[in-house]
């Protein structure tokens, strides 16, 4: 085998080999994609000798290990992940700069993998990273979307979705494993199994058949020798699909639609954050993965291990949210239909396979699968749920006799209206441990959502707070603040060790630390601020505050209430020009669902609102304000570095924990939140003194829900009055009153997120933000408290309390 050096001369050898052999082109015609797609073959090169090591250690020490099935994956770009984890940068850049070129300028071609939709998605790629990290034995399973998240541009100020055909210029951080594919079969009708006396067992046949093909990337861990690897399923016709007499005959858009038919399934992610979408292709695909992932599994558990009674010892299915959840069905019909085991067996051993983890309190986001589409696209799998049920509601029956009410609450099958399978009763009924992400979030579950589960199964129930990688979000994303870390605490243990960054407390009334703190800050706004001006044209104030709202448009998050500030900021500022305000820039970036019509109108309302403030000689003298196009994990980590004020505005009760939050916080941004989410936890850390909190509670939310009267704020409280009268009165339309009634409607109608019951505390604490902005000292102080108590939110101790309070796994060391 071919070894690769860890030399200047090795690594310029090994990069004009693959310039050659694996682009197949010279020095002297490679074009800047050349230039990348070579450098990342040589960096990759780096990763595989690690991957083979890990692999062999693996398959020596035969360990349990932990698979991650999610539907969504945001990795962020790889090249510079991987110079860092290799840590080749120092190689590449002197050899970039000789061959007349620089990392910054080849990294223009690293395509994002936007396989995500947002914070789940990323939550996903976070642990991936930590459990590397930490040498835990690991995959992810995923799909492989042609299309990911799509692109995100704005025309007349609405939002357009533009295709993410990431693939084009081919992925070089991508192996094909075509010998590892699986068949997936769809439809059909199943029949008894004629030797079965119980009638548990029978028989499917599918009415459709789709090849899944897996391709990996590597996952590596820092700090060390693991390299795992996240597969990734594409949807392949069989080979039987193309109709070639067709094709003869001159039909060419039937001979291929099979092929077509079946490519679909993996065409596209569903660009919807939340909201469920009763969509055929969507259940097929969420079996798709499913159906893939487990063939592989037990492939996998096959190399070393023999009959089923050590499966459980060896495999641990972690399930990220209910889309894989379909999971627990294929390894009962695998187990009871194909390998014959009885039922009370493949239950116990699924029972003790699967964990879930819940990443919502809206019941909107609950997923539910109508009966009827499971009985036609997966005929026994939905005989199975109905005897997981069966079998299920004995247990509660036994356990509460005679609580029909119960048993109704707690079935899998929902019997109000049209039947449909709960998705989060299934999981919670086949797996081991139910998490939720923040404290709040899972005591609300076992309180509300899940309470009938809570009572029957207390010790199911645990808390994982969320957390994210320092590695991408301090490291990469911040190597200014990275490089002070590092000198202030004596060595860069913090990047794997992420509690040592309490030391910087120490350093919080040191004014000679404040001022280097404040420099990186406001290098870092120089850097946001050219990315701010090159996509909006908007001239950004580096030493204005940096108030940051980035993340999905939804309502709960409430973007509307953010806005209502703006406004009322705007108002004040026209009304008198020399108001003493503190100059900020608003910061928005975030997309919305396409089909999620208020909150498209909403974004079209930021970027109107934004053009007013912006174009007013008065006003934009103090404020400016941006909607970044098409936010995503590269834009993050310029946003995230800059922000001084991080605004974490959800109505209490509803974001389940948000990592946005963490991210921020870490690089010394200070929020202004309510209590929600994990923004309590944040706050309990960094200390009240050092958080901005405003608003109702949840439990105030859900009393104040019961008697909301949107329009009693609305003329009680003349700002308020004064910024929804503006938007009524067309002032962001040039005089339009129709435009934007719809989102006058919604606050003066039901205001579902109560953001008139809290503007006028958001309003006193954005007061409040203003006088701690006057002293800049103490600003400086809350930020690196901020930072300084965050090293909790690492998702190194995210994966440690998955290993303590559920996966039990150890990890394996890879030697070097
Ligand atoms: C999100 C939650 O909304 C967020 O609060 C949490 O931080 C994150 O998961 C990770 O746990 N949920 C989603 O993104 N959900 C979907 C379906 O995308
Ligand atoms: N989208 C992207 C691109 C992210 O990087 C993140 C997390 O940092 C999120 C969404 C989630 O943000 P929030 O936790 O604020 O919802």
């Amino acid at each position: 085998m071919r070894s690769v050096g860890s030399t200047l001369e090795e690594f310029e050898r090994d990069l004009i080999s693959n310039l050659y052999y694996q682009r197949g082109t010279t020095l002297e015609s490679a074009s800047g994609s050349d230039g990348y797609h070579t450098l990342a073959l040589t960096v990759r090169d780096r990763l595989i000798e690690r991957y083979a090591r890990t692999a062999a250690a693996h398959y020596e020490a035969n360990p349990r290990f932990v698979y991650y099935l999610s539907a969504e994956y945001l990795l962020g770009r790889q090249l510079r992940q991987n110079l860092l984890y290799t840590d080749t940068e120092k190689l590449a850049r002197p050899i970039a700069a000789q061959l007349g070129t620089s990392i910054e300028e080849l990294e223009r071609y690293d395509v994002e993998p936007g396989l995500g939709n947002g914070g789940l998605g990323r939550l996903a790629a976070c642990l991936l990273d930590s459990m590397a990290t930490l040498d835990i034995p690991a995959v992810g399973y995923g799909i492989r979307y042609e299309f990911g998240i799509f692109k995100q541009g704005f025309r007349d100020g609405a939002q357009v979705e533009r295709p993410d055909d990431w693939t084009f210029y081919g992925n070089p951080w991508e192996f094909p494993a075509p010998d590892d594919r699986q068949k997936v079969g769809f439809y059909g009708a199943t029949a008894p199994a004629l030797d079965d006396p119980s009638g548990l067992r029978r028989q499917w046949s599918p009415g459709e058949i789709v090849r899944g093909e897996p391709s990996h990337m590597l996952v590596p861990g820092y700090g060390t020798q693991t390299v795992n690897i996240v597969r990734l399923w594409r949807a392949r016709a069989s080979r039987e699909s193309f109709d070639l007499s067709r094709f003869g005959a001159g039909q060419y858009k039937e001979a291929v639609e099979d092929i077509t038919r079946a490519e679909n399934i993996s065409k596209v992610l569903y660009p919807d954050d939340s909201t469920e979408q009763g969509r055929e292709l969507r259940l097929k695909q969420q079996y798709f993965l499913v159906a893939c992932s487990l063939r592989d599994i037990i492939r996998r558990y096959r190399l070393r291990n023999d009959g089923w009674d050590a499966f459980p010892a060896k495999v641990v299915v972690q399930l990220n949210d209910t889309h894989p959840v379909m999971a627990v069905v294929e390894l009962m019909r695998l187990l009871v239909d194909e390998y014959r085991v009885d039922w009370d067996r493949a239950w116990s051993i699924t029972r003790r396979t699967f964990n879930y983890t819940c990443h919502t309190l809206l019941p909107e986001a609950l997923e539910t699968w109508p009966v009827a589409l499971l009985e036609r696209l997966l005929p026994r799998h939905m005989e199975l749920i109905y005897s997981i049920n069966y079998f299920f509601l004995q247990e509660v029956e036994a356990t509460f006799p005679g609580d029909g009410d119960r048993l109704r609450r707690l079935s899998i099958i929902s019997e109000d209206g049209e039947r449909r399978v709960r998705m989060a009763h299934l999981a919670v009924v086949a797996s081991s441990a139910v998490n939720g992400v923040a404290e709040l979030h899972t005591r609300l579950l076992t309180e509300t959502t899940l309470r009938d589960f809570a009572e029957l199964w207390p010790q199911k129930f645990h808390n994982v707070t969320n957390g994210v990688t320092p590695r991408r979000f301090v490291r990469m994303a911040n190597p200014r603040l990275s490089e002070l870390i590092t000198t202030t605490t004596g060595s860069q243990r913090w990047i794997t060790d992420l509690d040592q960054l309490d030391a910087l407390a120490g350093k919080a009334d040191d004014r000679e630390f404040l001022d280097r703190w404040r420099a990186v800050k406001r290098a870092n706004k120089v850097d946001l601020a050219a990315l701010v001006e090159q996509s909006t044209g908007v001239v950004m104030d580096p030493d204005s505050l940096c108030d940051v709202m980035i993340k999905r448009f939804h309502e709960y998050k409430r973007q509307h209430l953010k806005l209502l500030h703006v406004i009322t900021l705007f108002n004040r500022l026209r009304e008198d020009p020399d108001l003493d305000v503190v100059p900020r820039t608003v910061l928005f970036g975030g997309k919305a669902a396409p089909g999620y019509h208020a909150m498209k109108l909403l974004i079209r309302l930021v970027n109107a609102v934004a053009e007013a403030v912006n174009t007013d000689p008065v006003v934009s003298r103090h404020l400016k304000v941006v909607l970044q196009p098409d936010y995503n994990v590269s834009r993050a980590l310029v946003i995230i570095p800059a922000a001084d004020l991080s605004e974490q505005i959800s109505l209490a009760g509803k974001e389940a924990s948000g990592t946005g939050n963490m991210k921020l916080a870490l690089n010394g941004a200070v929020t202004i939140g309510t209590l929600d989410g994990a923004n309590i936890e944040i706050r309990d850390r960094v200390g009240a003194e050092n958080f901005f909190l405003f608003g109702l509670d949840a439990q105030q939310a859900e009393e104040q829900r019961r008697h909301h009267n949107p329009r009693a704020y609305y003329e009680t409280d003349p700002d308020l009055r004064a910024a929804i009268d503006a938007i009524a009165n067309g002032v962001f339309a040039k005089g339009d009153r129709t435009l934007f009634a719809p989102v006058v409607d919604a606050m003066l109608g039901r205001d579902e997120y109560l953001a008139l019951a809290d503007y006028r505390a958001y309003m006193e604490c954005q007061e409040r933000v203003e006088r701690a902005w006057r002293d800049q000292d103490a600003w400086a102080r809350m930020s690196v408290l901020n930072a300084a108590r965050c090293g909790f939110f690492s998702s190194d101790r995210t994966v440690r309390d998955y290993c303590d309070l559920i996966w039990r796994v150890d990890p394996v060391r890879v030697t070097g």
